[in-house]
């Protein structure tokens, strides 16, 4: 008895050793440069409300850093996991939901970020401002022909939460991702 669950132990260990092994490789495999970029979450004396840039072009092993200027926003994957929105993420990669911020910049809880490894776009929303068109779009890597790449509303089928009209118009062209690295929200560009 005693010698099975010391056998048990160093199987355990043994797996814990080749996960460890496993996390090593995959950290060797990103780019030693990996790099963070960082996105604003403003909303104005006016009331409104946007991403700024709305799209950014990042590498894989890259990091997001959303920090909250002004108002209080949350930063949510367009994913089936996040209250029944259309799927507009790669389809392995991970639905995040930060829930809102509590606290505007510099403060602790005014930041929330997230690493990208699995290439494609991927388009997320603020969920108390989606309806005011509070949206943006990561391009990592190469773009693929994942869901972020196609139209929205391209599976009726799932029945999701429909993507309001006003959000459909704010997700930065690809092309113009890729060609510039950051877009900023029409919004933005007509207030600054
Ligand atoms: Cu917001």
């Amino acid at each position: 008895m005693k010698l099975r669950r010391m056998k048990a132990a160093a199987g355990r260990k043994a797996l814990l050793v080749a996960c460890l092994t496993v996390a090593a490789a995959l950290g060797e495999a990103a780019p030693a440069t990996a790099a963070t970029v960082e996105v604003k979450l403003v909303q104005t004396p006016a009331g409104d409300t946007y991403f700024d840039p709305a799209g950014v072009h990042i590498a894989p092993g890259d990091t997001v850093r959303w920090v909250q200027l002004s108002g209080f926003h949350s930063i949510a994957a367009y994913h089936p996991s996040n209250d029944n929105h259309e799927l507009r993420i790669p389809v392995s990669a991970k639905a995040w939901d930060s829930g809102v911020l509590l606290a505007e910049n510099p403060k602790r809880a005014a930041a929330f970020e997230h690493v990208f490894t699995v290439q494609g776009v991927y388009d997320y929303f603020c969920k108390p401002h989606e309806m005011a068109g509070m949206v943006g779009r990561i391009v990592v890597g190469a773009p693929g022909d994942g869901p972020g790449t196609k139209p929205v509303g391209y599976a009726p089928g799932e029945r999701w939460k429909p993507v309001p009209e006003v959000a459909r118009a704010a997700f930065p062209p690809i092309d113009e991702i890729l060609q510039k690295g950051t877009v900023r929200g029409a919004g933005a560009a007509a207030l600054q």
